[in-house]
């Protein structure tokens, strides 16, 4: 994703003060901006071997800009991870909002899961940086477990409406359904770049909720 806003490091007027509230969203644009930079450096390179100039240089604004909005690399990690644990759960509600029984919701909740992997770079760079957390100075989000709670929640519904077959557990298969679909997307950002992904999360639920 091309990042089009031009940031400008913040600063006063000729006359010191005035319009506060085009600084202020100047200001908000710009940290959007290199916000958005920082997520497709780590999710192209990784954590460990990106700089803060080369995320000022894809933003398109000074270290000291990105200095201003974020006090370290690690700042901005958890600024990234933060903001992938917005999104994730947001596909989530969308999904709950759907007219749909919930062992359907379970599957489309699997299914855009998988295209915004495919298409998200703040949700590519996300689970790049857990993979990597143990070299990140900083107190990332626990990773997995809202993922996990929002389709225990689901196969739950299913379950009670006898449509999840007898013996199987909700928290269960939310669990193997996790660990099938984290495989997935990793494997297949490895061997092909994500171009499989959906193919891959198909097969997830076909096999595991057939
Ligand atoms: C999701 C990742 C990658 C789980 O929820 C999380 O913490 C996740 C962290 O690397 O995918 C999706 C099954």
């Amino acid at each position: 994703m091309a990042v089009t806003v031009p940031g400008e490091q913040p600063r006063r007027s000729a006359a010191g003060r005035g319009a506060p509230d085009l600084k202020q969203e100047r200001a908000h644009r710009t940290r959007e901006s290199v916000l958005v930079a920082a997520a497709e450096a780590f999710a192209a390179h990784g954590f460990p071997s990106v700089t803060i100039l080369d995320i000022a240089e894809l933003a398109g604004v000074t270290k000291g800009a990105v200095y201003f909005h974020f006090a370290n690399k690690e700042a901005l990690a958890l600024a990234v991870a933060e903001e992938f644990y917005q999104r994730l759960p947001a596909i989530a509600s969308q999904v709950r909002r759907l007219d749909l029984g919930p062992r359907e919701k379970v599957a489309e909740l699997i299914l855009r899961t998988a295209t915004a992997f495919r298409t998200d770079r703040v949700i590519q760079a996300g689970a790049r940086l857990q993979i990597e957390r143990a070299f990140i100075d900083a107190s990332l989000p626990t990773p997995y477990t809202d993922f996990a709670t929002a389709l225990t929640e689901l196969l739950t519904e299913a379950h009670e409406e006898g449509r999840l077959g007898g013996g199987v557990e909700p928290a269960v298969l939310s669990r193997v359904l996790v660990a099938a679909f984290f495989g997935a997307q990793h494997i297949s950002w490895v061997q092909n770049d994500r171009k499989d992904l959906q193919a891959r999360a198909e097969e997830i639920l076909a096999t595991v909720l057939p």
